[in-house]
């Protein structure tokens, strides 16, 4: 219940904040390059094997049902056990077989609710907020559904970061056991999210655990609340394991935590779009396509400990890094003010 009355009230003043400045300015879709494939990196050709803590997952165009939408893809190895996976450090592999990019988001609901269903999800959080996100684009538009006053009981725990079309990323997370909700929150033109359109999946994580073990990092990224995003230069070429350390947590304008994602930065890509791109709340921000390559990521992982700034939290983010321009970014309201959008060289030569 800590963050219930923070969470709703945050509501409001960023819907309300966001009305005002909007107010009479049209919005304009950035003009966004087209998306290269050939910047996808090579990963190696691990299968779903839930014993090794490895869950590979697809996202594709379509929806579950039919007609026009997206949808992750549970391997049948999860779907064959009432899409159950084992608990402990589990890498889950976004493999992205669509042109528009996305993420998987790993919701932990409170013990309580761990018998929560899809459709009651649904109408309790992917509605209210897609009404939110409606209401901030045309402010004619009431929401009339209210957002699930334990939601702000839920925690965040992680999956891999924006991943670009027709690319796959791979992160690492520890999970504990739980009734999880996997969301991508990307949006269309005309500002629907991607789980609202069918992007949304439940899994129950068992307290049986997995033989897999904390990976061994070849690099390490700090992210805070205060400090922003530090790291170890120079980045060298080759296939990275990156620990990624979110040293505490903070809620921003947009109510969510820091997190962390990599991006391949094309010769043409501008710095400053990609940082306005990454605000969800902003009605041009997060719609595909993005305005750089994004090769992975951590999401946020926030708990009450990492609020609190007792305890970091840790996941693992695996790349292939050619030598060229890349940038790490946090998905936060305006992240270059707050130091979190760092651009770095990957030099030739290295290991
Ligand atoms: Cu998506």
């Amino acid at each position: 219940m800590k963050y219930l009355n923070s969470t709703l009230v945050a509501v409001l003043l960023v819907v309300f904040g966001a009305l005002a400045a909007c107010d009479g300015t049209p919005n304009t879709a950035p003009d966004a390059p087209a998306l290269s494939t050939h910047d996808a990196a090579p990963m190696a050709a691990l299968a779903t094997d839930l014993d090794a803590g490895i869950v590979r997952i697809g996202a594709h165009a379509g929806h579950p049902e039919g007609g026009p939408g997206w949808k992750f893809q549970l391997p049948d190895e999860v779907t064959a056990q009432d899409r159950q996976i084992p608990s402990g450090w589990t890498t889950f592999i976004l493999d992205n077989k669509s042109g528009a990019e996305h993420f998987i988001l790993l919701l932990r609901v409170p013990d309580e609710l761990s018998r929560i269903t899809m459709e009651e999800w649904r109408d309790q959080v992917t509605v209210p907020f897609q009404e939110i996100m409606d209401f901030i684009i045309d402010p004619s538009k009431v929401p009339d559904s209210e957002l699930a006053e334990w939601y702000g009981q839920v925690e965040s725990s992680g999956g891999p970061g924006f991943t670009g079309a027709w690319t796959s990323s791979e992160a690492t997370v520890h999970l504990e056991p739980g009734t999880y909700f996997l969301d991508c929150y990307v949006k269309d033109e005309d500002g629907q999210f991607h789980s609202y359109l069918g992007m949304l999946e439940r899994i129950e994580v068992t307290e049986e655990a997995n033989d897999a073990s904390q990976p061994e990092p070849t690099m390490r990224v700090s992210v805070s609340s205060t400090d922003g995003i530090q790291f170890d230069r120079p980045v060298t070429a080759g296939q990275h394991m990156v620990e990624v350390v979110f040293e505490d947590q903070a809620f921003y304008d947009h109510l969510l935590g820091h997190d962390l994602h990599l991006v391949r930065m094309g010769p043409e890509d501008n710095v400053a779009e990609l940082g306005g791109w990454m605000n969800w709340m902003a009605p041009d921000g997060l719609v595909a396509p993005a305005p750089a390559s994004f090769i992975g990521g951590v999401q946020t992982i926030l708990t009450p400990e990492g609020l609190a700034g007792s305890a970091p939290a840790i996941g693992y983010l695996s790349a292939h890094l050619e030598p060229g321009r890349y940038a790490w970014v946090s998905e936060v309201p305006d992240p270059h003010t707050q130091n979190m959008l760092k651009v770095f060289n990957v030099p030739r030569g290295g290991r």
